[in-house]
């Protein structure tokens, strides 16, 4: 419950006050809970974990020192299960994240508070959980650590089969494959695995294009682990590299290391940003994109977000990518990306797969 009482403490959160955590990284981060479709109150008064009938049980054993209940309980049906803990707790202000809860579940809430005459008022207050989330503690930085030590291997094991001819669509299934085989939960997101002129495009989606002579080929993709992501990039060439090419890559290996060597706690995120905005040439600045990285933890983009023009912080025990991309369109672009441990004075990268160019054939 320590977790709770200091969040409670430090958002000056007092009694009969009440926090409703709806969304669903912020629940398991107050929680443990590892499901889905719960929602938390948090107060001085008491701590209810609201699941409907397929996670009761889960929520019980996981989540010990809640008052775990059915929000479909025929009795008390959603938001009157609410309202049931609000007035045995005399909550007179519940405070939820406007982000999260939906504008028709606050038309509900208040209908229900107006019809019942209760003396309840709403308030909405964003990041109150994130910006705890943006510092890890030992053990979530032991699981992010094992999540990107799950995407090296998987991503080494791929190697072999990146070749002429292979399609974009096969290497995504592969590398998936590897992430499940040495031990990932799940994937992080959607795999990112683009090729030739596609890699203009910073998101593209794999297709049944086949690798081509003179390729660039970007991958993207991460392993999740207990809960907890990882988040690498890598270009390579297929066959033979261009002039060009090489000399971009060595451009942008030097700006992922300019980036990640900028990273220390207490400073502002715009910094690494600058760092690498200066390693970039003239030529290619215009087709940088402006965002450099983002914190990673239970969700796989969350803050820090570092640009040119955020007024996040760097802290020590942020987990954060630094990604510098260039894309050009028609022509083809790349990053090189790791995810990064921000310590005290420096860094720690836990992504280890070599960065330096790989010419596949
Ligand atoms: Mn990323």
């Amino acid at each position: 419950m320590s977790r709770i009482k200091r969040l409670l403490e430090q958002e000056n959160i007092v009694k009969g006050q009440a926090l409703l955590v709806s969304n669903e990284s912020n629940v398991k981060y107050m929680s443990g809970y590892t499901g889905e479709a719960a929602y938390l109150i948090l107060s001085h008064e008491g701590q209810v974990f609201m699941t409907d009938g397929r996670y009761d049980e889960q929520a019980r054993n996981e989540c010990p020192g809640f008052e775990v209940t059915k929000w479909h309980n025929p009795k008390r049906p959603d938001p009157d299960t609410i309202l049931h803990y609000l007035k045995k707790f005399g909550i007179k202000k519940l405070i939820f994240n406007g982000n999260d809860y939906t504008f028709n579940q606050y038309t509900n809430l208040k209908n229900a508070i107006d019809h019942h005459k209760l003396e309840i008022t709403l308030e909405s207050r964003v990041g109150l959980i994130e910006k705890f989330r943006a510092v890890k503690t030992s053990d979530e930085v032991e699981n992010i650590r094992v999540a990107c030590s799950i995407a090296d291997k998987a991503l080494e094991a791929l190697l072999p089969s990146i070749k002429v001819g292979v399609t974009e669509l096969a290497l995504v299934g592969e590398l998936e494959y590897n992430l499940k085989k040495y031990g990932a939960d799940n994937i992080s997101f959607d795999t990112i695995i683009v090729s030739g002129t596609k890699t203009a495009l910073p998101h593209g989606k794999p297709s049944d294009k086949k690798l081509e002579e003179g390729d660039f080929l970007q991958i993207d993709f991460g392993a999740l682990y207990k809960g907890y992501h990882s988040d690498m990039s890598r270009t390579f060439i297929i066959g033979k590299a261009s002039q060009k090419q090489e000399e971009l890559y060595d451009m942008m290996l030097k700006a992922t290391i300019g980036g990640i060597e900028a990273l220390k706690g207490n400073i502002s995120a715009k910094d690494p940003d600058s760092v690498v905005r200066e390693i970039i040439s003239d030529d290619y600045l215009e087709y940088y994109y402006p965002g450099l990285g983002h914190g990673v933890g239970l969700d796989i983009h969350e803050g820090p977000f570092m640009s040119n023009t955020t007024t996040a912080q760097i802290e020590t025990g942020n987990v954060v990518t630094i990604e510098p991309g260039v894309y050009v369109p028609g022509w083809g672009g790349m990053r090189i990306e790791d995810t990064v441990l921000v310590t005290e004075d420096g860094y720690e990268v836990l992504s280890k797969f070599p960065r330096e160019l790989q010419v596949l054939s």
